[in-house]
Protein backbone atom coordinates (compact mmCIF):
# COMPACT_ATOMS: atom_id res chain seq x y z
CA UNK A 1 0.00 0.00 0.00
CA UNK A 2 1.49 3.42 -0.57
CA UNK A 3 1.49 5.74 1.65
CA UNK A 4 0.41 8.72 -0.16
CA UNK A 5 -3.28 6.82 -0.72
CA UNK A 6 -3.79 8.37 2.30
CA UNK A 7 -3.50 11.89 1.10
CA UNK A 8 -5.71 11.01 -1.85
CA UNK A 9 -8.40 9.82 0.29
CA UNK A 10 -8.68 13.21 2.14
CA UNK A 11 -9.26 14.34 -1.54
CA UNK A 12 -12.21 12.07 -2.07
CA UNK A 13 -13.81 12.88 1.15
CA UNK A 14 -13.61 16.38 1.06
CA UNK A 15 -15.26 16.55 -2.40
CA UNK A 16 -17.77 14.94 -0.97
CA UNK A 17 -17.76 16.95 2.08
CA UNK A 18 -18.26 19.95 -0.26
CA UNK A 19 -20.64 19.01 -2.62
CA UNK A 20 -23.38 17.77 0.09
CA UNK A 21 -22.40 20.80 2.00
CA UNK A 22 -24.37 22.53 0.18
CA UNK A 23 -27.76 20.40 1.52
CA UNK A 24 -26.98 21.40 4.85
CA UNK A 25 -30.47 22.41 6.71
CA UNK A 26 -32.34 21.88 3.28
CA UNK A 27 -34.38 18.88 4.33
CA UNK A 28 -33.45 16.95 1.31
CA UNK A 29 -31.36 13.70 2.76
CA UNK A 30 -31.69 12.14 -0.85
CA UNK A 31 -30.23 15.19 -2.37
CA UNK A 32 -27.42 15.69 0.03
CA UNK A 33 -26.71 11.53 0.42
CA UNK A 34 -26.54 11.82 -4.29
CA UNK A 35 -24.25 14.87 -3.89
CA UNK A 36 -22.02 12.93 -1.73
CA UNK A 37 -21.77 9.59 -4.05
CA UNK A 38 -21.10 11.87 -6.56
CA UNK A 39 -18.46 13.32 -5.69
CA UNK A 40 -16.77 10.48 -4.21
CA UNK A 41 -17.23 8.57 -7.19
CA UNK A 42 -16.02 10.76 -9.50
CA UNK A 43 -12.65 11.67 -7.23
CA UNK A 44 -12.21 7.91 -6.50
CA UNK A 45 -12.27 7.07 -10.14
CA UNK A 46 -9.63 9.26 -10.77
CA UNK A 47 -7.16 7.43 -8.35
CA UNK A 48 -4.67 4.99 -9.86
CA UNK A 49 -5.74 1.56 -8.20
CA UNK A 50 -7.70 -1.59 -8.42
CA UNK A 51 -10.13 -0.64 -6.38
CA UNK A 52 -13.41 -3.05 -5.25
CA UNK A 53 -16.44 -1.53 -2.82
CA UNK A 54 -16.96 -4.09 -0.55
CA UNK A 55 -18.72 -1.91 1.47
CA UNK A 56 -20.97 0.74 -0.32
CA UNK A 57 -24.44 1.96 -1.19
CA UNK A 58 -27.98 -0.09 -1.56
CA UNK A 59 -27.06 -3.91 -0.36
CA UNK A 60 -30.57 -3.26 -0.39
CA UNK A 61 -32.53 -0.87 -2.66
CA UNK A 62 -30.41 -1.02 -6.26
CA UNK A 63 -27.61 2.04 -5.77
CA UNK A 64 -26.25 3.02 -8.80
CA UNK A 65 -23.00 4.06 -7.84
CA UNK A 66 -20.75 3.04 -4.98
CA UNK A 67 -22.51 -0.35 -4.75
CA UNK A 68 -21.03 -3.36 -3.36
CA UNK A 69 -19.28 -5.01 -6.25
CA UNK A 70 -18.29 -1.81 -8.30
CA UNK A 71 -15.13 -1.24 -9.28
CA UNK A 72 -13.20 1.86 -8.96
CA UNK A 73 -9.88 3.61 -10.26
CA UNK A 74 -7.92 3.92 -13.49
CA UNK A 75 -7.33 -0.13 -13.21
CA UNK A 76 -3.90 -0.15 -14.70
CA UNK A 77 -2.03 -3.06 -14.77
CA UNK A 78 0.16 -3.76 -11.22
CA UNK A 79 -1.63 -0.82 -9.88
CA UNK A 80 -2.65 -1.47 -5.85
CA UNK A 81 -5.68 -3.77 -5.41
CA UNK A 82 -7.94 -2.59 -2.36
CA UNK A 83 -11.24 -3.09 -1.07
CA UNK A 84 -13.04 0.45 -0.49
CA UNK A 85 -15.33 0.46 2.22
CA UNK A 86 -17.33 3.76 1.83
CA UNK A 87 -20.11 6.20 3.72
CA UNK A 88 -20.54 9.53 1.48
CA UNK A 89 -22.66 10.74 3.75
CA UNK A 90 -22.60 9.08 7.18
CA UNK A 91 -25.87 10.74 9.15
CA UNK A 92 -28.27 11.92 5.89
CA UNK A 93 -31.02 12.88 8.12
CA UNK A 94 -28.48 15.09 10.40
CA UNK A 95 -27.05 16.75 7.73
CA UNK A 96 -30.63 17.67 6.02
CA UNK A 97 -31.64 19.29 9.53
CA UNK A 98 -28.55 20.46 10.01
CA UNK A 99 -27.68 18.70 13.22
CA UNK A 100 -23.72 18.48 14.30
CA UNK A 101 -22.08 14.79 13.57
CA UNK A 102 -22.70 14.13 9.90
CA UNK A 103 -19.23 13.45 7.79
CA UNK A 104 -18.15 12.05 4.29
CA UNK A 105 -16.09 8.95 5.32
CA UNK A 106 -13.73 6.22 3.24
CA UNK A 107 -11.86 3.15 4.07
CA UNK A 108 -9.87 1.18 2.23
CA UNK A 109 -7.50 -2.11 2.58
CA UNK A 110 -5.42 -4.65 0.82
CA UNK A 111 -7.90 -6.50 -0.97
CA UNK A 112 -9.34 -8.85 1.42
CA UNK A 113 -8.80 -6.73 4.36
CA UNK A 114 -13.08 -5.77 5.37
CA UNK A 115 -15.14 -8.08 6.88
CA UNK A 116 -18.37 -8.10 4.68
CA UNK A 117 -20.61 -6.79 7.02
CA UNK A 118 -24.17 -6.78 5.75
CA UNK A 119 -26.99 -3.47 5.63
CA UNK A 120 -27.80 -4.99 9.23
CA UNK A 121 -27.25 -4.31 12.25
CA UNK A 122 -24.30 -4.01 14.53
CA UNK A 123 -23.85 -3.69 18.74
CA UNK A 124 -20.53 -2.01 19.26
CA UNK A 125 -18.42 -1.04 22.02
CA UNK A 126 -15.57 1.55 21.07
CA UNK A 127 -12.46 3.37 22.95
CA UNK A 128 -9.40 4.65 23.33
CA UNK A 129 -6.24 2.10 24.01
CA UNK A 130 -7.33 2.18 27.54
CA UNK A 131 -10.06 -0.18 27.21
CA UNK A 132 -7.69 -2.58 25.57
CA UNK A 133 -8.27 -5.66 28.19
CA UNK A 134 -10.50 -3.96 30.40
CA UNK A 135 -13.43 -3.51 28.34
CA UNK A 136 -15.33 -6.32 27.28
CA UNK A 137 -18.84 -6.05 25.07
CA UNK A 138 -20.20 -9.27 27.23
CA UNK A 139 -20.06 -7.06 30.04
CA UNK A 140 -23.01 -4.83 31.43
CA UNK A 141 -22.53 -0.92 30.35
CA UNK A 142 -22.31 0.10 33.75
CA UNK A 143 -19.65 -2.83 33.88
CA UNK A 144 -17.76 -1.04 30.96
CA UNK A 145 -17.59 2.24 32.16
CA UNK A 146 -16.14 1.65 35.70
CA UNK A 147 -13.53 -0.84 33.67
CA UNK A 148 -13.06 2.24 31.60
CA UNK A 149 -12.88 5.24 34.01
CA UNK A 150 -10.32 2.60 36.11
CA UNK A 151 -8.30 1.72 33.09
CA UNK A 152 -7.93 5.63 32.34
CA UNK A 153 -7.29 6.26 36.12
CA UNK A 154 -10.39 9.03 35.88
CA UNK A 155 -13.24 8.97 37.74
CA UNK A 156 -16.49 7.75 35.80
CA UNK A 157 -18.04 11.28 36.15
CA UNK A 158 -15.05 12.05 33.90
CA UNK A 159 -16.48 9.84 31.23
CA UNK A 160 -18.68 10.57 28.18
CA UNK A 161 -20.28 7.90 26.28
CA UNK A 162 -22.35 8.33 23.22
CA UNK A 163 -24.81 6.42 21.70
CA UNK A 164 -27.62 6.52 19.50
CA UNK A 165 -30.99 7.85 21.39
CA UNK A 166 -33.10 4.77 20.41
CA UNK A 167 -35.58 2.98 23.31
CA UNK A 168 -33.01 0.01 22.48
CA UNK A 169 -30.63 1.52 24.53
CA UNK A 170 -32.60 2.60 27.38
CA UNK A 171 -31.00 -0.14 29.60
CA UNK A 172 -27.80 0.95 28.93
CA UNK A 173 -28.35 4.71 29.29
CA UNK A 174 -29.70 3.95 32.65
CA UNK A 175 -26.78 1.79 33.98
CA UNK A 176 -23.98 4.40 33.07
CA UNK A 177 -26.19 7.17 34.67
CA UNK A 178 -25.91 4.85 37.67
CA UNK A 179 -22.17 4.24 37.27
CA UNK A 180 -22.02 8.18 37.51
CA UNK A 181 -20.70 8.82 33.79
CA UNK A 182 -22.52 11.09 31.56
CA UNK A 183 -24.36 9.91 28.19
CA UNK A 184 -24.33 11.92 24.85
CA UNK A 185 -27.53 11.11 23.12
CA UNK A 186 -27.08 11.65 19.03
CA UNK A 187 -29.79 10.85 16.58
CA UNK A 188 -28.12 9.89 14.57
CA UNK A 189 -24.36 8.94 13.04
CA UNK A 190 -22.24 6.96 15.39
CA UNK A 191 -19.26 6.76 13.22
CA UNK A 192 -17.50 10.06 14.27
CA UNK A 193 -18.25 10.04 17.85
CA UNK A 194 -17.13 6.32 17.69
CA UNK A 195 -13.38 7.18 16.55
CA UNK A 196 -13.14 10.44 18.26
CA UNK A 197 -13.61 8.20 21.69
CA UNK A 198 -10.31 6.84 21.10
CA UNK A 199 -8.95 10.23 20.72
CA UNK A 200 -7.81 11.68 24.08
CA UNK A 201 -9.36 14.89 24.71
CA UNK A 202 -11.55 14.94 22.30
CA UNK A 203 -14.08 15.12 25.09
CA UNK A 204 -16.39 11.52 24.18
CA UNK A 205 -14.68 8.38 25.76
CA UNK A 206 -16.57 5.55 24.63
CA UNK A 207 -19.61 4.81 21.93
CA UNK A 208 -21.98 2.01 22.54
CA UNK A 209 -25.06 0.41 20.98
CA UNK A 210 -26.77 -0.95 18.17
CA UNK A 211 -25.96 0.68 14.93
CA UNK A 212 -25.18 0.05 11.27
CA UNK A 213 -22.74 -3.17 10.73
CA UNK A 214 -21.41 -1.08 7.77
CA UNK A 215 -20.94 2.06 9.84
CA UNK A 216 -19.08 -0.74 11.73
CA UNK A 217 -16.46 -1.91 9.75
CA UNK A 218 -15.81 1.68 8.56
CA UNK A 219 -15.22 2.63 12.75
CA UNK A 220 -12.99 -0.51 12.98
CA UNK A 221 -10.59 0.69 10.36
CA UNK A 222 -10.02 4.02 12.12
CA UNK A 223 -10.14 2.49 15.75
CA UNK A 224 -7.07 0.41 14.49
CA UNK A 225 -5.01 3.40 12.75
CA UNK A 226 -5.84 4.72 16.67
CA UNK A 227 -5.23 1.92 18.08
CA UNK A 228 -7.84 1.79 20.38
CA UNK A 229 -10.57 -0.83 21.42
CA UNK A 230 -13.29 -2.29 19.25
CA UNK A 231 -15.61 -5.52 19.38
CA UNK A 232 -18.64 -5.44 17.50
CA UNK A 233 -21.12 -8.47 17.08
CA UNK A 234 -23.71 -8.96 14.50
CA UNK A 235 -27.59 -8.40 15.45
CA UNK A 236 -30.03 -10.66 13.16
CA UNK A 237 -33.75 -9.41 13.39
CA UNK A 238 -35.30 -11.76 10.84
CA UNK A 239 -33.93 -15.49 9.04
CA UNK A 240 -33.92 -13.17 6.46
CA UNK A 241 -31.00 -11.51 7.78
CA UNK A 242 -29.05 -14.41 8.58
CA UNK A 243 -29.80 -15.42 4.47
CA UNK A 244 -28.33 -12.43 3.71
CA UNK A 245 -25.54 -12.94 5.75
CA UNK A 246 -24.47 -16.39 4.62
CA UNK A 247 -24.68 -15.30 1.24
CA UNK A 248 -21.76 -12.49 2.43
CA UNK A 249 -19.79 -15.45 3.89
CA UNK A 250 -20.62 -15.20 7.58
CA UNK A 251 -21.36 -18.46 9.25
CA UNK A 252 -21.04 -18.20 12.88
CA UNK A 253 -23.96 -15.36 13.85
CA UNK A 254 -22.64 -15.31 17.67
CA UNK A 255 -18.83 -14.46 16.57
CA UNK A 256 -17.71 -11.34 18.57
CA UNK A 257 -15.16 -9.15 15.69
CA UNK A 258 -12.52 -7.54 17.34
CA UNK A 259 -10.80 -4.37 15.45
CA UNK A 260 -8.39 -7.10 13.53
CA UNK A 261 -11.01 -9.30 12.60
CA UNK A 262 -13.16 -5.91 10.39
CA UNK A 263 -10.03 -4.21 9.19
CA UNK A 264 -7.11 -6.63 8.47
CA UNK A 265 -3.46 -5.26 7.20
CA UNK A 266 -2.43 -1.66 6.23
CA UNK A 267 -5.80 -0.13 6.34
CA UNK A 268 -6.29 3.56 5.31
CA UNK A 269 -9.31 5.79 7.18
CA UNK A 270 -10.41 9.54 6.07
CA UNK A 271 -13.66 11.53 7.23
CA UNK A 272 -14.21 15.03 6.31
CA UNK A 273 -16.81 16.82 8.27
CA UNK A 274 -19.97 17.88 6.32
CA UNK A 275 -21.28 19.38 9.65
CA UNK A 276 -19.63 20.22 12.68
CA UNK A 277 -18.49 17.81 14.91
CA UNK A 278 -16.20 16.22 18.48
CA UNK A 279 -14.27 14.75 15.45
CA UNK A 280 -13.87 17.27 12.62
CA UNK A 281 -15.91 20.28 12.07
CA UNK A 282 -18.31 21.34 9.28
CA UNK A 283 -17.60 22.91 5.78
CA UNK A 284 -17.32 26.56 5.98
CA UNK A 285 -17.84 28.59 2.66
CA UNK A 286 -17.10 31.78 2.33
CA UNK A 287 -17.30 34.18 -0.88
CA UNK A 288 -15.68 32.29 -3.57
CA UNK A 289 -14.70 29.43 -1.78
CA UNK A 290 -14.68 26.93 1.35
CA UNK A 291 -12.59 25.21 4.40
CA UNK A 292 -12.63 21.64 4.93
CA UNK A 293 -11.48 19.83 8.01
CA UNK A 294 -10.70 16.32 7.60
CA UNK A 295 -8.89 13.47 9.49
CA UNK A 296 -7.07 10.93 7.67
CA UNK A 297 -4.87 8.15 8.95
CA UNK A 298 -3.04 4.95 8.31
CA UNK A 299 -2.76 1.41 10.66
CA UNK A 300 0.96 0.45 9.20
CA UNK A 301 2.27 3.81 10.40
CA UNK A 302 0.04 4.92 12.93
CA UNK A 303 0.10 8.50 11.82
CA UNK A 304 -2.67 10.59 11.96
CA UNK A 305 -3.35 13.68 10.17
CA UNK A 306 -6.04 16.81 10.85
CA UNK A 307 -6.06 18.28 7.58
CA UNK A 308 -7.27 22.32 7.39
CA UNK A 309 -8.16 22.95 3.70
CA UNK A 310 -8.63 25.78 2.07
CA UNK A 311 -10.93 25.57 -1.51
CA UNK A 312 -11.24 28.18 -4.60
CA UNK A 313 -13.77 27.00 -6.61
CA UNK A 314 -12.57 29.51 -9.14
CA UNK A 315 -9.29 26.59 -9.90
CA UNK A 316 -11.39 24.05 -9.38
CA UNK A 317 -13.01 22.39 -12.54
CA UNK A 318 -16.45 21.03 -10.68
CA UNK A 319 -16.74 23.59 -8.30
CA UNK A 320 -18.91 26.36 -8.13
CA UNK A 321 -19.51 29.96 -5.81
CA UNK A 322 -22.02 30.26 -4.01
CA UNK A 323 -25.21 31.71 -6.31
C1 LIG B 1 -27.28 3.40 12.29
C2 LIG B 1 -26.04 4.22 12.61
C3 LIG B 1 -25.82 5.28 11.54
O1 LIG B 1 -28.20 5.23 11.07
O2 LIG B 1 -27.08 2.67 11.12
C4 LIG B 1 -28.47 4.33 12.11
O3 LIG B 1 -24.92 3.38 12.65
C5 LIG B 1 -29.76 3.59 11.81
O4 LIG B 1 -30.29 3.15 13.00
O5 LIG B 1 -24.76 6.11 11.92
P1 LIG B 1 -31.89 3.17 13.25
O6 LIG B 1 -32.45 2.07 12.42
O7 LIG B 1 -32.05 2.96 14.70
O8 LIG B 1 -32.39 4.53 12.81
C6 LIG B 1 -27.09 6.09 11.31
O9 LIG B 1 -27.37 6.88 12.46
C7 LIG B 1 -26.91 7.03 10.11
O10 LIG B 1 -26.57 6.31 8.96
MG1 LIG C 1 -24.82 6.29 3.48
MG1 LIG D 1 -24.54 5.70 7.37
Amino acid sequence: MDKNLALELARVTEAAALDSGRWVGKGDKISADAAATEAMRRTLGAMEINGLVVIGEGEMDEAPMLYIGEELGSGGEGECEVDIAVDPLEGTTICSKGINGAIATIAMAPRGGFLHAPDMYMDKLVTGPAGIGACDIQKTAGENVLALAKAKGCSPQDLMVVLLDRPRHDKQIAEIRKAGARCQLITDGDVAPAVASAIEGSGVDMMMGVGGAPEGVLTAAAIKCLGGFMQGRLVFMSEEERTRSRKMGITDFDKIYNTEEMAKGDVFFAATGVTNGELVRGVRYFAGGAKTHTVVMRSKSRTVRFIETIHYFDHKPGYKAGK
